[in-house]
């Protein structure tokens, strides 16, 4: 490799980088992205609730694998709430961004209760995994009532 091409692939690494960095190439892109990481959440959450709620069978391993997936979808929606992505295709308020240090408490408290939440699926004590679901719940509730849009 000569030297121009050394300094080529240099400033391709960089401007790799940086772009990373931005992390979506386009404010629906953010907006497509959390609003999907959110609905697998959702998905998987509604699964343990039917358990919780005694609509099915409690299964300590089904609650075990979708509280896992819950816990991991929780960390993702986050980083998607950049700045200009207050419309569009989108229920997020303004809030999120005029009290960012709540929002951040509200998301904070979901993925610790999530985590809590797969906790007790994997204990297999279905009174464990009942009061948890019930905490994690309060959490996904309590952050749409101040930063969702009806
Ligand atoms: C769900 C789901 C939510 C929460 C919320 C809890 O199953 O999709 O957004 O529970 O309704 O109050």
């Amino acid at each position: 490799m000569n030297q121009l091409c050394r300094v080529m692939l240099l400033v391709s690494i960089a401007a790799c980088s940086l772009s990373a960095s931005a992390q979506f190439a386009k404010p629906e892109d953010a907006i497509k992205y959390r609003k999907s990481a959110l609905t697998v959440m959702g998905t998987h959450f509604g699964r343990l609730g039917a358990m919780a709620q005694g609509r099915v069978p409690f299964d300590a391993k089904a609650a075990a694998d979708n509280a896992d997936i819950v816990a991991n979808m929780a960390k993702l929606p986050w980083a998607a709430f950049v700045e200009g992505t207050d419309s569009g295709d989108t229920k997020a308020k303004p809030e999120i961004w005029k009290q960012s240090a709540k929002f951040k408490e509200a998301a904070d408290k979901l993925q610790a209760e999530s985590i809590k939440l797969a906790a007790a699926a994997h204990s297999g004590k279905e009174d464990a995994f009942k009061a948890a679901f019930t905490a994690t719940a309060g959490t996904c509730k309590s952050c749409h009532d101040d930063f969702r849009a009806k």
